[in-house]
């Protein structure tokens, strides 16, 4: 059992004050706003947060995290991800003007990342089967990353210059933070490699969940210009 004062539950419990933060500051950004297609992004953004705020909060807490072969396992990440990412994914989306399908293909891909991922984390068969399992989500995100940058890019060039601009700093900071956890994961504890200890790969996975949410919806939410431009060409389109 990890006792409550070591150094992954002082960073977790800090991660769950920034989540928490960050949901009371994406609220606040969003309070009064009356238009339905604006709405959208607030309601996605704060609800990306909120939840890895109690996700934060049960790893902190002890609650989130399991013993597998000998190995602690923060299960409560993947239960976070498993609903985080599809919805970052939306929003990005949304902002590009998808069409369904290539939305529907974004999160099918994302989902089966996340699950094979936690197949892995939780596999007892033996390092190689883990390792494995995360060889098959790595397929899947090389999948997720191949949409990105082509089919929702193609969508997105179609958007307003402003729009356009805003979805291509977030697709690259999407693109940045996503490739860096596997990368956590394959030389941190999960894999049994241990390259760097459960601290250390605490600390990354907090760094990279604070930017990739907070810092994502700031950026997505902070120039009411792009979120006009996607409520009215959405209301054009009507
Ligand atoms: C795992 C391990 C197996 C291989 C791959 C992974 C990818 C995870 C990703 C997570 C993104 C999380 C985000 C959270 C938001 O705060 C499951 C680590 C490919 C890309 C963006």
């Amino acid at each position: 059992m990890v006792q409550p004062t070591s150094p992954q539950d002082l960073i977790l419990w800090i991660g769950t004050l920034g989540m928490a933060l960050g949901t009371l500051a994406f609220i606040a950004m969003g309070w009064g706003e009356t238009d339905e297609q604006k709405q959208e992004f607030y309601i996605i953004t704060i609800f990306i947060t909120a939840i890895a705020a109690v996700s934060y909060f049960s790893m902190a807490s002890g609650y989130g995290l399991i013993e597998v072969e000998g190995l602690e396992i923060y299960w409560a990440r993947y239960a976070d991800w498993l609903f985080t990412t599809p919805l970052l994914l939306l929003d990005l989306a949304l902002l590009a003007g998808a069409d369904r399908n290539t939305i529907a293909t974004l999160i099918g891909l994302d989902v089966a990342m996340i699950v094979t991922g936690l197949a892995g984390a939780l596999a007892t068969e033996g390092a190689a089967y883990r390792i494995a399992w995360w060889g098959i989500s790595c397929g899947f995100f090389i999948a997720l990353l191949y949409f990105l940058v082509s089919t929702l890019s193609q969508q997105a060039a179609k958007q307003s210059g402003d729009v356009a601009a805003t979805f291509s700093t977030l697709r690259n900071l999407v693109i940045v933070l996503w490739t860096a956890y596997p990368i956590v994961w394959i030389i941190g504890t999960e894999s049994t490699l241990e390259y760097v200890g459960l601290t250390t790969e605490t600390a990354l996975f907090a760094v990279l969940d604070l930017a990739a949410k907070v810092g994502f919806g700031f950026i997505l939410l902070r120039s009411r210009n792009v979120l006009d431009a996607v409520s009215g060409s959405a209301a054009a389109a009507d």
